[in-house]
């Protein structure tokens, strides 16, 4: 059976077994899939490759690495909470690390895959914070930091985040409309595929669709493409409940 799967937004973290274990229940699922995609947010915080992994995230990071070593192709996008992520650890896992925005042909069709933050554009400051941690010069700084300022800096990044994000309101931190028209038009694409917003669905848009993951917090979340069409699914307890479904546009 020809499947691709999607992923995103796991936000794996020391304190959270319960998600790490949702993504070991799913190997064996994942290790017959013809392809696996990641699209960011795999875990809560990278702060560089150089960074101890957390004995509780590293069974994790072993199916990825599993996923690899059986030839299947293994994609990874950055999310904001990894774009650290680098070459060293992707050389590491086998990870072919994707740019911002990906178009790839999945059976026979055109589809673009982002995380999706770049979409969410009525959220001005964080835009504005986006651009300057993203910068390149930013990044040269960051990698050059030792390993503890990295980390204090995240923790407060964090903090900030979780502060700001009680203040918003639930439109402002989803999509905008018309950033997701210009997405789909600039890469001439009528299927867009991408997490960050945590809200799980499949939209149409226009004569396309945009299939939206959803976090991990109760279950994995996959969407699984198929040459029929693709389909939302949260996976519980070995439980599988399918959220939506669609043909391709
Ligand atoms: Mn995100």
């Amino acid at each position: 059976m020809s499947e691709t799967l999607i992923l995103a937004d796991l936000h794996l973290r020391e304190d959270a077994l319960h998600v790490t274990q949702y993504f070991l229940d799913l190997e064996p699922r994942l290790l017959k899939a013809d392809a696996v995609y990641v699209l960011g947010d795999f875990v809560e915080a990278w702060v560089g490759d150089d960074a101890p992994i957390p004995a509780t995230i590293q069974p994790a990071f072993d199916v990825l690495w599993r996923i690899s070593e059986a030839g299947i192709p293994l994609f990874f996008q950055h999310g904001n909470r990894d774009f650290l992520v680098g070459t060293t650890l992707a050389r590491r896992l086998g990870l072919r690390l994707l740019p911002e925005v990906y178009v790839t042909e999945l059976y026979g069709h055109r589809v673009a895959l982002l995380h999706g933050d770049t979409l969410c554009t009525d959220d001005v400051p964080y835009q504005a914070m986006r651009r300057k941690l993203r910068h390149p010069i930013t990044r040269f700084v960051l990698r050059h930091l030792p390993l503890k300022t990295r980390l204090n800096l995240a923790a407060r990044l964090r903090e900030r985040s979780k502060q700001a994000t009680g203040q918003k309101t639930d439109l402002i931190m989803d999509v905008n409309a018309q950033a997701v028209r210009d997405a789909m038009q600039l890469q001439h694409v009528n299927v867009l595929i991408h997490g960050h917003t945590h809200r799980p669905a499949i939209h149409s848009e226009g004569n396309g669709i945009r299939a939206v993951l959803g976090d991990w917090e109760d279950g994995a979340v996959l969407l699984s493409i198929k040459p029929a069409g693709l389909s939302l699914e949260r996976i519980q307890n070995k439980e599988t409940l399918h959220l939506t479904a669609v043909a391709w546009p």
